[in-house]
């Protein structure tokens, strides 16, 4: 699907700003075709959650309505009117003049609704109802449970399987969008490049709603036409070509036209890079050189907006991340919206793409010791999360496939693994992942702790170890010492079992409340959270196949209450609003002195 732009042929108006919001109380139900009755707002994009000072509104399970009057300018009405989604978390229904104009399920990717049967120029109104109800059929995976309030009427429950906040509404921008009827739909692009000839064959295959006469521009980064061809599947040839390499992108726009004559009908320009990936001999190589990864898991959240896109926070974000030596992210567990991916594209900044595969496991809680013992659950035979994860991945795969940020693609976040009938669930969907993807990225899963190699039932899928470990923070509290001596004999094990594989640690973290300090080493201190670091790197730094580091996380972020969280995860090297404790002081050195490629 395209990222909305403004273009010679096409109109982007912008729906976002302050709606009528309405929860949907128990019992309650409402008709769209008669107009929301409510005086509350909220503002999108963004979550509805922190808006609100009602804290029942907060944590609330179900359902709820956002509504807007819009305006069609009449000199639209004869072209091909819809309705973009950045995204509506979890499952939405759209409405105009209260009419049903379409549905979407997954609460992390786009979705577009043709609207032209249900508007006319000038006043409108578009309602969405939304509910953020999870379960064993979803992704993220969560624990529902019904019960019944005095009046009989169904109270639904939903405990997060994982450790971020539920927050949900309208998280990205919604716009109208006025595009041609005979249009561009969809471009793929798929480079071949020749590193020493410095020089590549570049296949673009543009998708057309009906057939049509195409034609495509390459423009370098000062907007030189570069090359030209005329059809809907072409290899355009470039000499002398400029890679787009880590923290130093260059990019490349292609022009699609679909021309009546010498009319253009319609036009898109869409920016992509040229670099190579390729996993050899347990290295990860970027342009043929082998990569370092530095960086984060992270998560979308930020104060007041929830969930929502904040781009001044992702700016600040890719600012600090530069600033500390980083060079990477995993978009942490779900796809971050395309304004994200855009900036990373621009920034040079590498990305590990994640559906949001998360909570694949019997029942989240933070007993690993006794969660090591449990190794005949039958949950992956109970699990119904199948039909979901293929859709995730092939909208993911659909939106991002172009991005010359985006090196691996992350088919789930610590699945239970080590149970039994896992590798059955995930063969087919790294197949998939596989047969969707032109530029034929690296697959993997993020192994959780449980998942030892002699446990593990999926590494062989998998083309390089992403490993999430906690020594010395879930295991081995405080104890330094003997978290390094059982991090090292695992990682050992691991390279031992695969050699050719690349490794890298995709999390490990303590937990770090800023302002306490300590001078005996304690959990949840800044000084242990550095020495907790220091004794990771030293590790590191031993074994010959690690490719990279990227801990967890970025920065606090919120999650559901409970005993293991105070106001949230607190394993940020940046505190919630972005001030940092003293890791990142650590970190800084560390990173500022490992090169990119090494
Ligand atoms: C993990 C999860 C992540 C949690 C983190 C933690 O393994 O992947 O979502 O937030 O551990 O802090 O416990």
């Amino acid at each position: 699907m395209l990222y909305p732009l403004m273009t010679e042929t096409r109109s982007v108006l912008s729906l976002n700003g302050i709606w009528s919001f309405k929860m949907q109380a128990d019992g309650e139900h409402h008709d769209p075709v008669a107009p929301l009755q409510t005086t509350d707002v909220m503002a999108v994009p963004a979550s509805f959650n922190d808006q609100t000072a009602n804290p029942e509104l907060r944590q609330h399970s179900g359902y709820f309505w956002y509504e807007r009057d819009f305006t069609v300018p009449a000199a639209l009405t004869d072209q091909r009117l819809s309705l973009r989604f950045g995204s509506a978390t979890h499952e939405a229904w759209v409405f105009v003049n209260g009419i049903a104009v379409g549905h979407h399920k997954g609460g992390f990717t786009p979705f577009e609704l043709p609207i032209n049967d249900a508007v006319q120029a000038g006043a409108n109104r578009l309602t969405v109802k939304i509910s953020n109800l999870l379960d064993h059929s979803t992704l993220p995976v969560g624990n529902y449970t019904e019960t019944k309030d005095a009046n009989g009427n169904t109270v639904s429950h939903v405990d997060e399987n994982f450790d971020f906040f539920n927050y949900a509404g309208l998280h990205r921008n919604v716009n109208l969008l006025a595009t041609p009827w005979n249009r561009v739909e969809d471009i793929t692009v798929t480079p071949h490049i020749d590193l020493d000839t410095t020089s590549a064959d570049i296949d673009i295959a543009v998708k057309t709603t009906a057939a049509a006469t195409v034609k495509v521009t390459l423009l370098d980064e000062e907007g030189t036409i570069v090359a030209t061809a005329n059809g809907a599947d072409n290899t355009l040839h470039l000499d002398n070509i400029h890679l787009w390499q880590p923290l130093n992108a260059y990019l490349y726009q292609a022009r699609v036209e679909i021309l009546d004559g010498d009319t253009v009908v319609d036009s898109y320009t869409e920016p992509f890079g040229l670099r190579t990936i390729e996993i050899k001999s347990g290295k990860f190589l970027i342009n043929g050189e082998p990569f370092y990864f530095k960086g984060f898991g992270k998560h979308e959240d930020s104060y007041v907006n929830g969930r929502g896109m904040n781009e001044a926070v992702n700016v600040l974000d890719l600012n600090l991340l530069k600033k500390i030596g980083a060079n990477s992210f995993r978009t942490s567990h779900y796809p971050y919206s395309e304004e994200m991916m855009r900036l990373c594209d621009r920034e040079g900044i590498v990305v590990i793409d994640e559906v949001p595969a998360v909570g694949l496991m019997p029942d989240f809680n933070f007993d690993i010791s006794s969660a090591f013992k449990n190794t005949e659950n039958p949950f992956w035979s109970t699990v119904k999360t199948q039909a979901a994860h293929e859709q995730a991945l092939k909208e993911m795969i659909g939106r991002d496939k172009n991005h010359a940020s985006v090196v691996i693609w992350s088919i789930a976040n610590e699945p239970a693994t080590f149970l039994p009938g896992a590798h059955d669930y995930f063969e087919p969907l790294f197949k998939l992942a596989r047969s969707l993807d032109t530029q034929n990225r690296p697959c993997t899963y993020i192994n959780i702790m449980m998942s030892t190699p002699d446990r593990d039932n999926c590494s062989d899928l998998a083309d390089l170890l992403t490993l999430n470990r906690y020594y010395g923070w879930y295991l081995q509290t405080g104890d330094l010492k003997a978290a390094a001596a059982a991090e090292e004999a695992e990682l050992r094990t691991w390279q031992e079992k695969w050699p050719d594989k690349p490794i890298m640690f995709t999390e490990f973290g303590a937990d770090t409340v800023a302002g306490v300090h300590s001078s005996y080493n304690e959990p949840f201190s800044e000084e242990y959270q550095v020495n907790y670091y220091d004794m990771n790197a030293k590790i590191f730094d031993k074994i010959d196949n690690f490719v990279g580091e990227q801990l967890w996380n970025f920065a606090d972020f919120q999650t559901k209450f409970g005993i293991n969280r105070v106001q949230g995860n607190k394993k940020g090297i940046f505190t919630r609003s972005r001030e940092p404790k003293a890791a990142a002081i650590w970190l800084s050195h560390r990173w500022n002195s490992i090169p990119n490629f090494n």
